[in-house]
């Protein structure tokens, strides 16, 4: 009901300056390579291509060493990249399209949250991950942007910006505690538990994946972000979330995660709902996994998890 002509605006997002590792860069064209926009068409949806970050200048962006605030590594380009997916998710939610961003690491998770949010600031988040990424510039050890997503779009600890990210300042909605879940956490920094925890923020570790069953964990993510059942729902998925023994090839894995079906479970229901209005797919790192095996199975993972998005379904 959210978008009345079937359009997806196929956002790409070939950004890896939110961590170290080179090679995130090429998920988004990888995704194409191996079908994304022919299963696109195959279910039934029109689709639009979107490449905010064409013409950038990375030279501009590596300009120097000193791209550095604290400890938080390349602020400038993080956020000048960030700020253009922002613009370029906008504006395919104001033509009732819906965002397919293919990351790129998942720093460009605050642009698609922050757009969704601006357009339906009555929405919910869910956040498929291993990990919290709310960490703020304060509290990051790694100093990887990709860790702090969350932290921007909910501007914590906003005094301690780097001054690059002022735009997110101007917005006219940040995202709120009870807006966000997350669901198949297992390595969540000291400093982000607190966050967590002090904020309220539902979060569903593996743990409670076993001890609920993913159905159990889904439906209670969609009451914590949905409580009137009828808003809209943005995804946005880390492959990380996913175990790496069918995801290897991302740049920070973590065993003991979800399932491929768990994994895919959780899409196929909010597809079912109707609500689901949004989808990133990010952290498949082409370049990674000790074999080609385990790039064709990451990719794999990654357009499995689009499919059911747009509505795909076993039978
Ligand atoms: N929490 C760690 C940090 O802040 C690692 C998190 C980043 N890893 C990701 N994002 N792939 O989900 O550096
Ligand atoms: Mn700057
Ligand atoms: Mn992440
Ligand atoms: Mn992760």
């Amino acid at each position: 009901k959210f978008f009345p002509e079937r359009k997806v605006t196929v956002i790409r997002a070939p950004f890896n300056g939110g961590q170290g590792k080179l090679g995130v860069e090429l998920g988004p064209d990888r995704l194409v390579e191996y079908g994304l926009l022919s299963d696109i068409k195959e279910l039934g949806w029109k689709y639009e291509i979107s490449d905010p970050l064409k013409g950038t200048d990375w030279e501009e962006m590596r300009h120097d060493s000193s791209d550095m605030f604290d400890n938080c590594k390349r602020p400038h380009m993080v956020s000048e990249c960030c700020k253009k997916i922002y613009q370029a998710s906008s504006e395919a939610r104001r033509t009732k399209s819906f965002p397919l961003t293919i990351g790129g690491d998942h720093s460009i998770g605050m642009s698609t949250i922050l757009a969704f949010i601006n357009a339906h600031p009555d929405g919910g988040i869910i956040w498929v991950d291993a990990h919290a990424d709310i960490n703020t510039p304060s509290s990051t050890d790694s100093g990887n942007l990709h860790g702090c997503p969350v932290a921007f779009a909910m501007g914590l600890d906003e005094e301690h910006w780097p001054s690059d990210f002022e735009w997110i300042k101007q917005l006219k909605h940040l995202v709120k505690p009870n807006q966000i879940a997350y669901i198949g956490l297992r390595d969540v920094d000291k400093g982000e538990k607190k966050i967590l925890k002090d904020l309220g923020i539902a979060a569903f570790s593996m743990y409670h994946i076993d001890k609920y069953g993913i159905n159990g964990v889904v439906k209670r993510a969609i009451k914590a972000i949905n409580p009137t059942g009828e808003g809209p729902i943005h995804v946005s998925y880390d492959v990380d979330g996913i175990d790496p023994q069918y995801v290897a090839a991302t740049g920070t894995p973590v065993r003991g995660g979800l399932t491929l079906r768990e994994g895919l479970f959780i899409v196929e229901e909010l597809a079912a709902t109707g609500l689901l209005a949004g989808l990133d797919i990010v952290e498949v790192n082409p370049s990674l996994g000790a074999s080609e095996m385990h790039m064709v199975d990451t990719v794999n993972a990654g357009l499995s998890i689009s499919r059911c998005a747009l509505g795909e379904t076993i039978l």
